[in-house]
């Protein structure tokens, strides 16, 4: 399987989170990305598919303010990175307001991702490795897996959360539905993957299937709920199978192959697999209790389906376990 990545996405280098009231180091740091690539051997670099891939799935607007946001904080007298302080929770409308603060809570829905110099960047390069890794697989490859950061799955269409800017995965699926396929997106991290469903929840033409904690008892909270199917041209086209903290393997399992029947169901012939490392026993912000051999058990399930597939990397924090628990799901394939 080829790995894709670029050592651009290391750029992206908030230094501090909001966390529990106060700052805290940023915990998705690239010495992820590094632990990762001593572990998975060779990468290939992605091409660069440019801009449009990205604009098919985030409004001009929204990717304008991602470019110029350090900036303009920067201009505003600030010091440290980007984030808002106040959020629109009733009637969001594309007011055009120019302070940086105002933007800011309008395009985020959380206080714990800041705009970076490199947050830009990385992000444009981030989505560029997934839309390379979708390129070998649209042209016969089995797997390919493309080693993102900053991660994506959080990301909605106009609003960054969650360590996420752009949606790479959404924006893989956007582009391989364009190229005549049946897309799913099987969601493994251990939050559950509010932007990606946002963006597809109302289409009747992208599954989206999530296995994550419990959003009463862990973020995002308020997405991920059991009874979130999609609407409209999407009625049933979202399925949340949210599992409490404490889960290991043996419940794990059974909820995998739910949401694998679910994607044959719907007759996917492409799947894209948002895949975070945060299911981990010693994940220092997660509570499952995966261990490191679980996620080859985990990819073979995902292989015996017999779809092409394309592997983003989304979370997973415990950095001294991340190459071996990456390396563990993708020799599963
Ligand atoms: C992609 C992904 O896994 N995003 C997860 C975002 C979770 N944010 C809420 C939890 C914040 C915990 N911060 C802990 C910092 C410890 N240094
Ligand atoms: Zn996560």
């Amino acid at each position: 399987m080829r790995r894709f990545f670029d050592d651009r996405q290391a750029g992206h280098a908030p230094a501090v989170e909001l966390h529990n009231g106060a700052f805290v180091p940023y915990a998705e740091h690239s010495g992820r990305l590094a632990a990762i690539r001593a572990a998975i051997g060779p990468t290939v670099t992605p091409r660069d598919h440019g801009e449009a891939p990205i604009l098919a799935v985030h409004p001009e607007p929204y990717v304008a303010f991602l470019k110029r946001a350090h900036a303009d904080w920067r201009a505003a007298g600030r010091e440290g990175d980007a984030a808002g302080y106040a959020w629109p929770v009733a009637r969001r409308r594309a007011l055009d307001l120019a302070r940086i603060d105002a933007k800011l809570g309008l395009y985020s829905y959380d206080g714990s991702t800041p705009i970076a110099e490199g947050t830009w960047d990385a992000a444009y390069w981030s989505a560029q490795t997934a839309l390379s890794a979708l390129g070998a697989v649209l042209t016969g490859d089995t797997a390919a897996f493309a080693l993102c950061r900053p991660p994506g799955h959080h990301a909605g269409a106009d609003y960054l959360g969650g360590y996420c800017y752009l949606n790479s995965a959404a924006i893989a699926a956007e582009a391989a539905t364009a190229a005549g396929r049946r897309v799913a997106i099987l969601d493994v991290d251990y939050h559950h993957g509010n932007g990606t469903q946002d963006i597809f929840y109302a289409r009747g033409d992208v599954f989206f299937a999530s296995i994550h904690a419990d959003p009463r008892t862990d973020y995002p909270f308020f997405w991920g709920h059991a009874d979130e199917r999609g609407e409209g041209a999407g009625r049933g086209g979202t399925l949340n199978l949210p599992l409490p903290q404490g889960t290991g393997w043996t419940a794990y399992e059974p909820a995998l192959d739910q949401a694998l029947a679910a994607i044959a169901d719907f007759g996917a012939d492409l799947l894209i697999v948002s895949y975070g490392a945060d299911t981990y026993a010693d994940d220092p912000i997660s509570f499952f209790t995966l261990q490191t051999p679980n996620y080859t058990a985990m990819a073979r399930r995902i292989a015996a389906a017999g779809l092409p597939t394309m592997i983003v990397m989304e979370g997973g924090y415990a950095v001294e376990a991340l190459g071996a628990n990456v390396e563990a799901f993708l020799s599963g394939f």
